[in-house]
């Protein structure tokens, strides 16, 4: 008979092919053995550790799923088996995947001059380089298309006025792709560099979630830009290229964050006694164990076919919405059942799960909130915008 694997009950194993094992191997390798033992000071001191991208340059991590110009190959489904490692970690880590790979070698890749591509691609797959994506403006965060940024033809190049916000990286990153609308309204990116006069990236501080991220915000007070450094795109579809990559990698991610919390409660439950037996045998927490092991289980599968629906060309914009929107929000329910069964020591930093619920307020809101993501479900079925 066919044995049940708790663990992983759809044999989402037998489903990877040696390849795509050997990447995940490689990335739970590193995450478990060189992040998981600096995540505790690194939460608690805000602090971002650089060498970090070096590190997961140096395992050929950084933009996996792209091809050519030095980086390093792969598939869709190795990126989200990644980022589902990194994220069992800290979400933290799984944002300086998305940010580097998705948010800005991509477009480099996609749309920026070869010579652009040549000088800044290198740098950005060996981790040597920091890169971040400016989208979100302190007036215009779900609705990036009514954007305040201005990019003014100017001879020679162009002129960039605005101010973008929470943009993860922002405040050590080398290398920004950031998105201004022309003189007559188009919406285009630019590559810009640390240097340039008038750019300024302060810090925001004080962050209650994604503590081992830095974010800050990109300042623009007249930066000239050259022409070379435009990228080939106009409108939305440009950023939201980029989104539908980092949104994708997500869906895999958040249901690494939730299953470290689901095995870390399946764990104290088993241990833990309370009124002469442990709390694994009520019938209320195994009703709750039962229910993390579904939920991460078909969204794990669901991930997976939405991978190779990428990997063949097929994942269409409004699949991500679903998968994002859907396994983000099953992740934080996950970590918040499991924070109370852990009682206080649910609390602790001691245990991971806290840092993970925290955490999981961000992923739920950022590349698009759970209710913007139901409503571009809500237009795809009802053909009405509701925004
Ligand atoms: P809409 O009318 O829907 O579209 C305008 C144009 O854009 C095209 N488009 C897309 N193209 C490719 N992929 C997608 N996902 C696309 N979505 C839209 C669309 O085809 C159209 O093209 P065209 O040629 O016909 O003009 O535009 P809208 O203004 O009504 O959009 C509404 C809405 C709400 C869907 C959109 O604004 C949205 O998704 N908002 C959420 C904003 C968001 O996700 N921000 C993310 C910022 S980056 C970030 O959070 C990084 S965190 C990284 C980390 O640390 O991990
Ligand atoms: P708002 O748009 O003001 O939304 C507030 C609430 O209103 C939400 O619940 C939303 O769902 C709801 N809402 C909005 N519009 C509607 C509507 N029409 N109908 C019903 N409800 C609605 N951005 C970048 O560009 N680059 C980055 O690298 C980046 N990194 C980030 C890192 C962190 C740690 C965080 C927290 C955010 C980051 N963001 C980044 C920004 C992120 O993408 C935005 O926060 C997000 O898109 C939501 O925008 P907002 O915060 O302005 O919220």
């Amino acid at each position: 008979a066919a044995v049940f694997d708790w663990r992983d009950p759809l044999g989402l194993e037998r489903q990877l092919s040696a390849d795509e094992r050997l990447v995940r191997d490689n990335a739970r390798a590193y995450a478990q053995e060189r992040l998981l033992p600096r995540i505790k000071t690194a939460f608690r001191e805000e602090r971002f550790d650089r060498e970090v991208l070096r590190e997961l340059g140096a395992l050929g991590l950084l933009g996996i799923g792209l091809e050519g110009e030095a980086c390093p190959g792969g598939s869709q489904v190795m990126y989200g088996l990644v980022a589902r490692e990194l994220e069992r970690v800290d979400s933290a880590y799984r944002s300086a995947l998305s940010v580097q790979s998705s948010l800005v070698m991509y477009p480099i890749l996609a749309y920026a001059a070869p010579p652009v591509r040549q000088r800044w691609l290198p740098l950005l797959a060996s981790g040597e380089a920091v890169g971040a994506f400016g989208l979100t403006e302190p007036d215009h965060g779900s609705d990036p298309g009514g954007m305040s940024a201005r990019a003014h033809r100017d001879a020679g190049g162009w002129v960039l006025e605005g101010v973008k916000s929470w943009i993860s990286h922002a405040p050590v990153a080398d290398v920004f792709v950031v998105w201004a609308r022309d003189d007559e309204g188009a919406l285009r990116g630019f590559v810009l560099e640390r240097g340039m006069a008038g750019l300024s990236t302060p810090r925001i501080e004080g962050k209650l979630s994604l503590r081992a991220s830095v974010t800050g915000q990109i300042v623009l007070d007249g930066v000239r830009v050259p022409e070379i450094q435009r990228l080939d795109v106009i409108g939305l579809r440009g950023p939201f290229s980029c989104l539908n990559k980092a949104r994708y990698g997500i869906c895999w991610g958040a249901l690494g964050a939730a299953e470290t919390c689901w095995l870390t409660a399946r764990d104290y439950v088993v241990e833990r006694r309370q009124f002469g037996r442990p709390l694994a045998s009520n019938q209320l927490i195994q009703k709750k164990l039962a229910d993390m092991q579904t939920d991460i289980a078909l969204g794990l599968q669901a991930a997976l076919r939405l991978g190779r629906m990428f990997d063949a060309g097929e994942a269409s914009p409004e699949a991500v919405s679903l998968l994002k929107r859907h396994n983000c929000r099953q992740a934080l329910a996950i970590a918040r059942a499991a924070r109370d069964m852990l009682g206080a020591n649910g609390i602790s930093e001691d245990y991971p799960v806290m840092r993970h619920l925290l955490n999981l307020e961000t992923v739920n809101t950022y590349e698009g909130t759970e209710d913007i993501h139901a409503l571009i479900l809500g237009r795809a079925q009802t053909g009405l915008s509701a925004f």
